[in-house]
């Protein structure tokens, strides 16, 4: 079918003043979009304005749009689709995304109507009368407001009707997303609004709180990113710690100074460097926790009495979180109908997957590193807990566990506080994707619950001494895996040699795999003591070389 010749101009005069800077290739990977913001990214936020305009009649359903780039430096920025559901673009359609990114300015039009053939294939002449909806976020960076923008030329372009939300979380843009699309159905998710999604988890925070009290306060390190004005917003909406709530102190929150976002603070910075910000002023055993730029990744951690820095990292909110809703379910007395389970990456630490499996008694499933593998298997239970050991991920309540929790009639008081906790727990915990905030309120109650320090949070299990390198190849290309990435089957003869020297170690572990969002080969290793996992990493790394 060809689309009118005016449409097609339209796209084309759009898209002028946002040409292809020589020598410039795009991929949609497991981030979406992500570079240097002054290399054709408006170029890219145009075209994915495009494709999200034919995925919204695709789907009869509002599209988001979240301009971010995370934990990158300030200069970086980025792009990525969300699904109806809140969840991210469906894998099939990260190709068409990228076709269209590296497709020349004069063939725009014409690319569009390529995919919009292609795509809408059945129903075509339907589809195109169909209205697309989109909603657009965005986070703190300079380059943000020209790339919405690039992004706003082509839904109008293409006659697309949005909402700009202006700044917003990452989180909660899925929120947005999934509230849009659940309305007046039995799923509804919530109010498309920011007071809508404040007011819904400061409500199950309160639930679940039900007359406990948070010990001592919180810092939060934002990252100086949106997650500052945001977490500010939401403290509005929370009981004070004189009312039984939580005590918050909110550190590098500057979102004036673009150039300061993620700058030596934040989740990945705590996570890779193994210590606080340098501006953190934490005391000993206080509670400290860091957002990354978008706020959906936390990490948690102090420093002991003796000044020995601990990360508490997503393997340990997933294990807080898990042993908190299997002691509700069983205390609601729906042990027996709610399958409870964790999921991983090989690069969550043994002994926390071993805590899991033997004390927990809950399965574990590892999924390759990324978080929409770890989001689909723990789709798969009607509880299903997973992050990333960098802090990346949330909790899945399936239908059916929603509906035996918010049916069960209790029958005393105690399976009533539970029935009531887990009922509130699906509120507060942002389903649609990692939620940096809702991941701490959560944290928060539970350690409440459990009246538990940060101490006792890390003597549940200990972590196994471990090391991560990076290790620079000739082509990466080349490292394919299997079994979750824990086994090289290419190149020949690499995992046998893996195999031969990690039996050499007590509690030994090791895997390597090309990395996805950089040109390089990872080598993870763990063993019983700091040196045995050094020189285990060292020798894997040699075989790759
Ligand atoms: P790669 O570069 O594929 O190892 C990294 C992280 C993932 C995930 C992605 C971003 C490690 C070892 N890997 O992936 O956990 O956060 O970036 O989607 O931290
Ligand atoms: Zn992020």
């Amino acid at each position: 079918v060809s689309l009118d010749p005016t449409l097609l101009e339209a796209i084309n005069s759009g898209i002028r003043p946002y040409p292809i800077p020589s020598g410039r290739v795009y991929g949609y990977g497991t981030a979406g979009f992500r570079m240097k913001a002054n290399l054709g990214l408006d170029h890219v936020v145009y075209t994915v304005g495009l494709l999200a305009a034919i995925r919204s009649k695709k789907r009869n359903a509002t599209i988001g749009i979240m301009i971010t780039a995370s934990h990158n430096p300030a200069e970086d920025n980025g792009v990525k689709l969300v699904d109806p559901m809140g969840d991210m673009l469906e894998q099939s359609w990260e190709g068409y995304a990228t076709v269209l990114a590296n497709t020349a300015n004069e063939d725009m039009g014409k690319a569009y109507e390529t995919l919009v053939n292609e795509i809408l294939v059945d129903e075509i002449r339907q589809l195109q009368d169909r209205p697309a909806n989109i909603v657009i976020g965005r986070d703190t960076r300079a380059s943000g407001p020209t790339l919405v923008k690039a992004l706003k030329a082509a839904l109008d372009a293409v006659g697309a009707k949005y909402t700009d939300y202006g700044y917003l979380t990452t989180p909660q843009l899925h929120y947005m997303v999934r509230c849009i699309n659940t309305q007046n159905t039995p799923y509804a998710f919530g109010e498309a609004t920011e007071e809508g999604y404040y007011k819904k988890m400061a409500t199950a925070f309160k639930t679940i709180m039900h007359g406990r009290s948070i010990k001592g306060h919180v810092v939060i390190d934002c990252a100086n990113g949106v997650g500052g004005p945001k977490l500010q917003e939401l403290l509005k909406y929370l009981p004070t710690s004189k009312e039984g709530g939580i005590d918050i102190k909110v550190l590098n929150d500057d979102v004036l100074r673009p150039e300061v976002l993620n700058l030596d603070c934040g989740a990945d910075f705590v996570k890779t460097r193994q210590k606080a910000p340098p501006g953190s002023k934490a005391t000993p055993n206080e509670r400290c926790c860091s957002l990354d730029g978008d706020a959906d990744r936390v990490v948690y951690y102090f420093t002991d009495s003796n000044g020995v820095f601990h990360l508490l990292d997503g393997d340990r909110i997933a294990t807080l979180g898990a042993v908190f809703l299997a002691e509700m379910a069983e205390k609601a007395g729906l042990s027996d109908k709610l399958k409870i389970g964790l999921v991983q990456t090989a690069y969550a630490n043994g002994a926390s997957t071993e805590y899991v499996e033997k004390v927990l008694k809950l399965p574990v499933v590892v999924t390759p590193t990324g978080v929409k593998h770890l989001h689909h298997a723990a789709a798969r239970f009607d509880i299903g807990v997973y992050f990333e050991a960098n802090g990346h991920g949330t909790i899945l309540f399936s239908d059916n566990a929603t509906k035996i929790i918010r049916e069960t009639q209790p029958k005393n008081p105690g399976q009533k506080h539970a029935l009531d906790s887990l009922s509130a727990s699906i509120d507060l915990i942002n389903q649609t994707v990692g939620d940096a905030i809702s991941d701490i309120l959560f944290a928060e109650v539970v350690l409440a619950h459990k009246g538990w320090t940060p101490e006792n949070w890390l003597n549940t299990y200990i972590d196994l001494p471990n090391r991560l390198v990076r290790v620079e190849v000739h082509d990466r290309g080349l490292f394919k895996t299997e079994d979750a990435e824990r086994k090289l089957v290419s190149p020949k003869g690499a995992q046998e040699e893996i195999n031969r020297l990690v039996s050499n170690y007590t509690k030994g572990r090791s895997f390597a795999r090309a990395s996805g969002t950089e040109d390089a080969v990872r080598v993870y290793a763990e063993a019983y003591s700091k040196h045995e996992a050094e020189a285990l990493a060292k020798h894997v790394a040699d075989v790759v070389k």
